[in-house]
């Protein structure tokens, strides 16, 4: 039978490990040493039947595989992730990990989030933004996976993807509200905007033609809803679209729901773009209008944060994905990321630096010759301080 005591001591090692701030940071954020969780940190009575009668050799039986894309909040004091969890069988669910610091000490609770199912079963269910919208209610927007019902026989991984919606109180029972109805085709990376606009909902969407490929989709877009309980999407149009050439050339999502800011609500994305090794993931960030949350007011040129180290390889390497972000009473933002589809790690930093990166970092010029420009002009503009 499985030596509980001494799997139960090494999980509470690895839990209980002090994450430390990486000495190298580029003045926007703060990287941390170790990721936050990963497969190993889920519980060990999640993974062992400890019984010796029906498990002699003390086998692992439920192996858990990645803890990655995970939604974030504050809630009650702590530092709340729904982790998108998957097991060796490929299926990913949902699972709270809290943190009363929000860099380490990440625990599982007791069991895995129960989410109700539609008359059409989920296949699969991944990468859910928490929202606390001021109707009262957190909201957890994800992605669901059914088969294609059109794919050609043979054809055993064509799939269709759209947003599965919960809500909740308490994050132990939620409520199950129908899939989102857009007339744009497939969608990923929706997420809700926290506050009613004109007396409705807004979503964000990522309309898709294809499974994996947006096709002539793609871009985030902006929709209005009447009632969550109805969630019919109107007046849907791509506020950031895909761009030649750019780290959003292929297709981008929106991550977590946007921090409200002085100067604008402050907005982090992932953008994908074509390389000779496949796709790569990055992050970048934009600011939206206060009064016209359809109007990008600013977006710097590039990455905001690229795979590094350790963080380029994993089950999907070369990715880093996020969907979930805390801005703390004091201003100090946990930014939770995860790398390669495989674990999550946190970088912080502050409002004041994310709005002061976002409004004061040059825009992109799209050619070579532009941002040798905007090097020369701050090369000259130096020439004073030295
Ligand atoms: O494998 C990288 C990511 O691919 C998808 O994101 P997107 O729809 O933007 O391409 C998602 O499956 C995401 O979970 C995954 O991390």
């Amino acid at each position: 039978m499985p030596n509980y005591e001494s799997l139960v001591k090494k999980h509470q090692e690895l839990i209980e490990k002090k994450n430390t701030p990486v000495d190298d940071t580029n003045g926007i954020y703060t990287r941390y040493k170790n990721p936050v969780v990963t497969a190993a940190h889920t519980p060990v009575e999640w993974r062992y039947d400890l019984n010796a009668a029906t498990n002699p050799f003390g086998m692992e039986r439920i192996g858990m595989n990645a803890a990655f894309n995970a939604g974030a909040m504050k809630w009650n004091g702590k530092y709340i992730l729904a982790v998108r969890t998957e097991g060796v069988d490929r299926k990913s669910f949902f699972a709270i990990a809290e943190s009363p610091n929000g860099v380490d000490n990440f625990k599982f609770w007791e069991k895995p989030c129960v989410i109700p199912q539609l008359d059409e079963p989920d296949t699969n269910v991944y990468d859910m933004r928490l929202i606390e919208h001021e109707d009262g209610w957190i909201y957890g927007i994800f992605c669901t996976e059914r088969k294609d019902p059109n794919a050609p026989k043979g054809d055993t991984s064509a799939a269709v993807a759209n947003a599965g919606i919960v809500r909740t109180k308490d994050l132990v029972n939620w409520e199950r509200l129908p899939d989102l109805v857009s007339n744009t085709g497939q969608q990923r990376n929706v997420v809700l905007h926290p506050e009613f606009v004109n007396g409705k909902y807004a979503l964000y969407t990522r309309p898709q033609d294809g499974f994996i490929d947006v096709g002539s989709g793609g871009g985030i877009g902006l929709g209005f809803v009447d009632d969550m309980t109805n969630p019919v999407v109107q007046d849907e149009k791509i506020i950031c679209g895909k761009v030649y050439h750019t780290i959003y050339e292929l297709k981008n999502g929106l991550g977590p729901a946007p921090i409200k800011t002085e100067k604008g609500w402050l907005h982090m994305a992932h953008g994908v773009r074509n390389t000779a090794a496949g796709l790569r993931y990055t992050l970048y960030m934009f600011m939206t209008d206060l009064n016209d949350i359809s109007k990008v007011t600013h977006i710097p040129a590039g990455h905001f944060m690229g795979p590094e180290g350790e963080e380029r390889v994993g089950d999907v390497s070369n990715v880093l994905f996020s969907n979930g972000w805390v801005a703390d009473e004091d201003g100090t933002v946990y930014i939770y990321y995860a790398s390669s589809d495989t674990r999550m790690h946190v970088a912080v930093s502050t409002v004041d630096k994310l709005v002061d990166y976002v409004m004061n970092t040059p825009e992109d010029t799209f050619t070579s010759a532009g941002s040798v420009n905007t090097i020369i002009a701050q090369v000259e503009n130096n020439k004073k301080f030295l």
